[in-house]
């Protein structure tokens, strides 16, 4: 919960524009100073970046939809924070601004995070679009806290092919707290990290275009329970995957290596969700979810998928329904059960905050 006086924050870098609208729909919206959006229903226009020694905090309860024309984004830039503390009742939502029925994969941008930590490739270019570097010499740096929180339909391609993901995190410290993070319907990958130390516990990603957890570029962090639950109509052009990691663009040895730790992991697979599944282009055809933004479709591939140079460890976990197992070799395979298909269900720690049917969600 927040505690601060919205009334105490600065009037001269306002960020909420009429009742509810945050940014002013320019693609360089800046927050300069400490903000808090007060619990409701608000629409976010535009990029919208939290600076270096600014702070936005977000009620628990509070509703951040999209918008699609000005391909809205939050972006949290190196020495800016985000407190996004929603509850398991009362869980902070960013979803399209679309009507019910009507939302699709790529709505709006999405959220990123991005930090003063290391990564493997200097001072770095976040993907997408948007004009922050990220990177540092801080492993222990804060960007704030994110817990209990959704990201629903987000990934507006900002140039052809160059979507952005769910969640990106790109050079995020090990001072950042993530936990209870849900991204269904992004038009890329769900979460994405960029080097960074960020430990990240109870990810959900859901009906996700591309890959569920995409590491690159020397992430070192802990992830604990985390759920990928794929829809059997979609795959990237890339080649979906439930983890894709890799050291970097080349998978040169570039120091650190990406090396994260992945324990109690659940992953459902296209033949676990859909026992028709066909791994053909004339299957994954996008069904009545293809975006109308050149959005290519694509094959699954590999539960795993581990490129040259990288360093991961698998721990006590369960992996469904991928037409292959694990390509390429992990530092630690430890408890890693891989089956052909098994009927999903929904892990405990998913309950009341998560929601699988948000194109059914008023909001
Ligand atoms: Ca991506
Ligand atoms: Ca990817
Ligand atoms: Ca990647
Ligand atoms: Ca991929």
């Amino acid at each position: 919960m927040s505690c601060s006086d919205p009334s105490s924050d600065d009037t001269d870098n306002n960020i909420v524009f009429g009742n509810n609208v945050i940014g002013n729909g320019e693609q360089e919206f800046i927050i300069t100073n400490n903000q808090t959006l007060k619990k409701g229903v608000y629409l976010m226009k535009g990029w919208c970046y939290i600076t270096d020694g600014a702070t936005l905090t977000i009620e628990p309860g509070t509703v951040i939809k999209g918008d699609h024309e000005t391909m809205a984004a939050l972006i949290v830039e190196p020495g800016g924070k985000l407190f996004a503390e929603g509850t398991a009742t009362q869980p902070i939502v960013f979803t399209s601004e679309k009507e019910v029925g009507e939302r699709k994969p790529g709505d709006w941008g999405g959220l990123i995070i991005c930090g003063k930590a290391t990564n493997n490739s200097d001072i770095m270019q976040v993907e997408g679009g948007p004009r922050t570097l990220h990177g540092g010499s801080n492993d222990a740096d804060n960007s704030g806290v994110i817990s209990y929180v959704r990201v629903e339909f987000a990934g507006y391609p900002f140039k052809k092919n160059q979507e952005i993901n769910g969640v990106t995190f790109g050079s995020v410290g090990s001072g950042t707290q993530v936990d209870h993070l849900q991204v269904s319907y992004s038009n890329d990958d769900a979460f994405e990290w960029f080097g960074g130390t960020v430990n990240c516990d109870y990810l959900v990603a859901y009906h996700c275009w591309d890959d569920d957890f995409d590491v690159d570029n020397g992430y070192r962090g802990t992830c604990n329970y985390l759920l990928g639950y794929r829809n059997s109509r979609i795959a990237d052009s890339s080649i979906s995957h439930g983890f894709e990691c890799d050291n970097n663009s080349s998978n040169s040895n570039a120091q650190p290596n990406t090396a994260p730790t992945f324990n109690n992991v659940t992953l459902y697979g296209p033949y676990s969700v859909d026992s028709f599944f066909e791994n053909t282009t004339q299957y994954i055809n996008g069904n009545d979810l293809r975006p109308d933004n050149e959005s290519l479709l694509g094959l699954y591939g590999a539960a795993i998928s581990l490129g040259s140079n990288t360093a991961v460890n698998f721990l006590n976990s369960t992996i469904s329904g991928y037409p292959a197992t694990i390509t390429g070799t992990p530092t630690r395979q430890e408890n890693v059960v891989f089956l052909d298909s098994e009927t999903p269900s929904l892990p405990a720690w998913t309950n009341t905050w998560c929601n699988f049917d948000p194109q059914n969600t008023v909001y």
